[in-house]
């Protein structure tokens, strides 16, 4: 069986494996699946109800990070982790850092920053202290030069790609002002847009986005 890819191209989650898959080159499918638990196909794979997951000949596996080391074990082809282990445990550290100190943090204010919710003061404010710290952090460890984690494209900037440009956006709207921009990151992004790769999947964010928000509309109504 092919290994199928399931959730929607609107997830950063979903995408950072998407485009870990594509810069492989490894087979797979993808297999549409919205967030929630009322869905038996969903939580029988993700019991929280949260994409991505992946189906394998195996069984299932949710939890990006734990689908994103399954890939780079059973498709060894084009490795996004480095062999010597210091520097893959750098860029697993880069990915941890990234996602629970920015772009968690972060997404406590999309709500209001994306799809016409309401966050806090209290929220708004803790968020932009631990993301300032977050961010802090992330400038001591990134390198940026040229990619993430230094001279090799590897699974960080799969992660990167995905979850930088929602931290500085929600941050722009919240805030007023992108808590990245001391960061070469626009650049960095500019750059990575390049990739073939990266242009499929912001394509079909875009189109997944417009499915996503009627969804999201339909159910307000
Ligand atoms: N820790 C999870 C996070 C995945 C996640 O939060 N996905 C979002 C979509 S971008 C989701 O499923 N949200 C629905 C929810 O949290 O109930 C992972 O790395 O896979």
């Amino acid at each position: 069986m092919v290994l199928q890819l399931c959730g929607f191209s609107a997830s950063n989650y979903y995408n950072k494996i998407k485009l870990q898959l594509m810069e492989k080159v490894a087979p797979f499918e993808e297999v549409l699946a919205w967030t929630g638990r009322a869905d038996p196909h969903v939580t029988s794979a993700s019991p929280l109800g949260k994409v991505p997951f992946l189906k394998t000949s195996q069984g299932p596996i949710c939890e990006s990070i734990a689908c994103a080391e399954y890939i780079e074990a059973a498709y060894p082809q084009s490795p996004l982790l480095p062999a010597d282990p210091y520097a893959a445990a750098k860029v697993r550290e880069l990915i941890l850092f990234l996602e629970l100190h920015l772009e968690l943090v972060a997404r406590e204010l999309y709500a209001e920053a994306f799809f016409g919710g309401k966050a806090g003061d209290a929220t708004k404010e803790r968020c932009r202290k631990l993301l300032l710290k977050g961010v802090a952090g992330f400038a001591q460890l990134a390198k940026i030069s040229p990619y993430l984690a230094g001279e090799e494209f590897t699974l960080a900037d799969c992660a990167a790609i995905v979850h930088l440009p929602l931290v500085a956006s929600a941050s722009k709207i919240i805030y007023g002002e992108d808590l990245l921009s001391t960061l070469p990151v626009r650049d960095y992004l500019n750059r990575m847009s390049e990739r073939a790769t990266v242009q499929k999947v912001n394509a079909d964010r875009k189109s997944s986005t417009v499915a996503l928000m009627a969804r999201i509309s339909a159910k307000a109504a």
